[in-house]
């Protein structure tokens, strides 16, 4: 029987998919950080693929150390980890999993959104806490018939639109393009949205291009009864002005799954009773899970035998 390729695994993969990757290549497990040049070193001649994640930073210094490298299977949408150029420029392919957690990441930032504006996690600690024996707890805000504000509108913003419309919410989004055919308003000034909008949810890549694009400007015009969910990533909103727009009571409130230092999250979110916060787990279902695990190991498995990968980033 053939040797089973080598493959370096950047992280386990959930349910039985690590078993799948174990039954076709030859694991190693990336070692931390210090280990890591030894590592690749002892690896570089052998090595042809990466079983990795989009949050790994990834640039030239790994690509180099591999030189045999043909394939970066990220689990994950996002790949902002990941020099794309640098692995283009060297013609190493990357993967991604896309569209299978459309879906829960859909669900997760309506939940976010119906947590912070109707205030349930607060309830439930309420009621935990006998503080409806004192009195009732104080109202909330109406979530139906509202506006929201899609800060991009790709495959995950379009389903999270789709389940706002369930809600009879008014749509409205910003990205870089008009998207013809669209049947939600285009603004293109993201202030404009926020202004217009009472909860603007924030679903682009992560990223240089989008570092800080939710920033003090935008924080304003969303304005104090406006409200912010960011399931993207944490880099996109500048999270010290965050802060202080919650304290100061620039904005309503925030509901975040993702932090500017995951798994690390600012003191400040903890105490304030605006906030609602979700330890990046958007896509974190037993079904959607492995439905991207599958993906990662479908194609390192295609790109081994030679056919066309399942979802190309580049
Ligand atoms: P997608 O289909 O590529 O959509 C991304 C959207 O963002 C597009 O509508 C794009 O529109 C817009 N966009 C891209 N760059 C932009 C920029 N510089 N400024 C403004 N808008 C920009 O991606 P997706 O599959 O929906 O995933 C989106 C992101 O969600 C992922 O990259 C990941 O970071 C995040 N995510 C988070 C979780 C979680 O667990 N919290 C889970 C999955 C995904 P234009 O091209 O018109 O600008
Ligand atoms: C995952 C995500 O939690 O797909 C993404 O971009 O952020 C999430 O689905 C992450 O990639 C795996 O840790």
């Amino acid at each position: 029987m053939a040797a089973k390729p080598d493959i370096i695994s950047g992280g386990p993969l959930p349910l039985n998919c690590g078993d799948r990757l174990n039954e076709r290549f030859t694991v190693h497990k990336l070692p931390p950080e210090p280990e890591r040049k030894a590592f690749f070193a002892g690896l570089a001649d052998k090595v042809r693929m990466l079983q990795w994640s989009g949050s790994i930073k990834t640039g030239p210094e790994i690509m180099d150390a591999l030189p045999k490298l043909e394939l970066i299977s990220c689990f994950g949408v996002g790949y902002d980890g990941i020099d794309v150029a640098a692995a283009s420029a060297r013609k190493i392919k990357v993967t991604n999993t896309p569209d299978v957690l459309n879906d829960c990441v859909a669900d997760t930032a309506i939940a976010l959104m119906l947590n912070i504006m109707r205030r349930y996690v607060e309830a439930d600690r309420y009621v935990r806490e006998g503080k409806w024996l004192k009195a009732p707890q104080a109202l909330q805000t109406s979530v139906h018939h509202k506006k929201m504000g899609i800060v991009g509108l790709g495959r995950i913003g379009k389903t999270i639109a789709k389940r706002a419309l369930g809600f009879d919410m008014q749509i409205g989004y910003f990205g870089r393009n008009n998207q013809p055919g669209v049947p939600f308003r285009y603004f293109a000034d993201l202030a404009d949205l926020a202004r217009w909008c009472d909860v603007l949810v924030v679903i682009t890549p992560g990223g240089a291009e989008t570092k800080n694009l939710i920033d003090g400007r935008i924080l304003d015009a969303l304005g104090p009864k406006g409200y912010l969910v960011n399931v993207a990533r944490g880099s996109v909103v500048d999270e010290p002005e965050l802060i202080r727009a919650l304290k100061a009571g620039r904005i309503a409130g925030a509901a975040l799954d993702v932090f500017a230092d995951e798994p690390k999250v600012p003191a400040d979110f903890m105490a304030m009773e605006n906030v609602v916060m979700a330890p990046h787990v958007a896509s974190a279902t037993v079904e959607t899970r492995k439905a991207m695990g599958d993906l990662v190991v479908d194609n390192l498995i295609a790109h081994q035998e030679g056919r066309a990968l399942l979802t190309p980033v580049n």
